[in-house]
């Protein structure tokens, strides 16, 4: 984890990648420290078959599964192919159990 660290500045001081990193944002000023900004983490793939959102794919998963088999359902149809069908179920079986 990056904190602030304290800076004494001095207008020789602010070399040009401080000033870069001030432009893109990556620094910030507070007083008596800069910070470096922290990014976002890369946005996560989500854990395919996690329909419950909880970070694995369980039985939970598996109940709404079922209650959507038959339909068209775009968030069960996991083939694209525009139904929920056993194609969806063997792509679901196959992540059964995964955990994020
Ligand atoms: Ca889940």
């Amino acid at each position: 984890m990056v904190g602030p660290r304290p800076l004494r500045l001095r207008s020789a001081s602010l070399g040009s990648a401080f000033q870069t990193g001030l432009a893109m944002g990556r620094l910030r000023l507070r007083p008596g420290f800069v910070q470096q900004v922290r990014r976002a983490p890369a946005a996560v793939q989500p854990l395919v078959g996690d329909f419950t959102g909880d970070s694995a794919v369980d039985f939970d998963d598996f109940f709404l599964f079922a209650v959507a088999f038959g339909s068209r359902e775009t968030r069960f149809d996991l083939s694209g192919d525009g139904r929920v069908d056993f194609d969806d179920f063997f792509l679901f079986a196959a992540q059964f159990g995964k955990k994020r």
